[in-house]
């Protein structure tokens, strides 16, 4: 941990990815352990996985359901959540997780661009429902009554993610950007720390590894999430 020093900084968007949630049991998406049944996330997460296969999609989503109603936040999620507690000036946590963890950690102003496991939508309506653990083409939606057209409510390759003019506008007037856990592979979220710079903020990378984005930020913080985000936390709520 190095060279971070506050300054006068009013707006932080942070940005979160799979690492943040690792420490409380759920699986990232590429490097040890990343492989689902043999399967890469892209072989999976993907509008033409769904056509071709809705059944190993659907148990694919299914085992992340259950594995997450066995999860609980970690010392990172809640203190994000103090931070937009606490932080004076503007402070927005963009997430690529579809996990629900910062949610019950306590942050409120969640941009989940990736979409929400816990949610299904009617691919007729387009009606975004609470979703059960399990569910698959069997299960009939309360908007039409029909069976086969609810699917996932998340971002699959080569879909738009969502709340990308909110997440823009924040980027254009961020003063200090975070990215903590994530690869920073997948776009557009691997482009935000330019943007970032663009608007003339800092930029802190916190990740175990170096990622395809190190070279793109000022400071990086090496380390666990649990380790390392309540230390920001202090440093940035200690300031005068
Ligand atoms: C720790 C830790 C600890 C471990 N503490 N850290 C060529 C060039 C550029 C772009 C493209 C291209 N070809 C195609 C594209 C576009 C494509 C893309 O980016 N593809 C790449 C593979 C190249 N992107 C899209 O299709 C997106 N849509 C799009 O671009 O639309 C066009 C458009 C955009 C904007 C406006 C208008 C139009 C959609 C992307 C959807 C991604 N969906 C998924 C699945 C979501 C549902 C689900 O969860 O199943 O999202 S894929 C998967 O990857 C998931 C994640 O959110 C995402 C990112 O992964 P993440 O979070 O970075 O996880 P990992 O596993 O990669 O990394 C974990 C990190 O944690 C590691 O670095 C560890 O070191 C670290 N870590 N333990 C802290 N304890």
């Amino acid at each position: 941990m190095n060279g971070l020093k506050t300054e006068h900084w009013h707006n932080i968007v942070v940005l979160t990815g799979a690492g943040i949630s690792a420490e409380s049991g759920l699986g990232t998406f590429r490097g040890a352990g990343g492989l689902w049944e043999q399967h890469r996330v892209e072989e999976v997460a993907t509008p033409e996985a769904f056509a071709a296969d809705p059944a190993m999609v659907y148990r694919f989503y299914n085992a992340r359901r259950a594995q997450l109603a066995e999860a609980e936040p970690n010392a990172a999620h809640r203190a994000l959540a103090e931070m937009e507690r606490r932080w004076q000036g503007g402070f927005a946590l963009v997430t690529q997780n579809v996990d629900n963890l910062h949610r019950r950690a306590g942050s409120t102003r969640v941009y989940s661009m990736h979409g929400e496991l816990d949610k299904m939508r009617c691919q007729r309506s387009g009606s975004v429902l609470d979703a059960p653990v399990y569910f698959d083409s069997e299960h009939c939606c309360s908007c039409c009554g029909v069976a086969g057209s609810l699917r996932p409510h998340v971002v699959w390759f080569g879909e738009v993610p969502l709340f990308m003019d909110e997440i823009t506008a924040l980027l254009a007037h961020c003063d200090l950007f975070v990215a903590i856990g994530t690869s920073s592979t997948v776009y557009p979220a691997a482009g935000f720390v330019a943007l970032a710079r663009e608007a003339g903020a800092t930029t802190l990378e916190i990740n175990p590894e170096p990622t395809e984005a190190s070279s793109r930020f000022h400071h990086h913080w090496r380390g666990r999430a649990t380790e390392l985000v309540p230390k920001l936390a202090d440093l940035l709520l200690s300031s005068p």
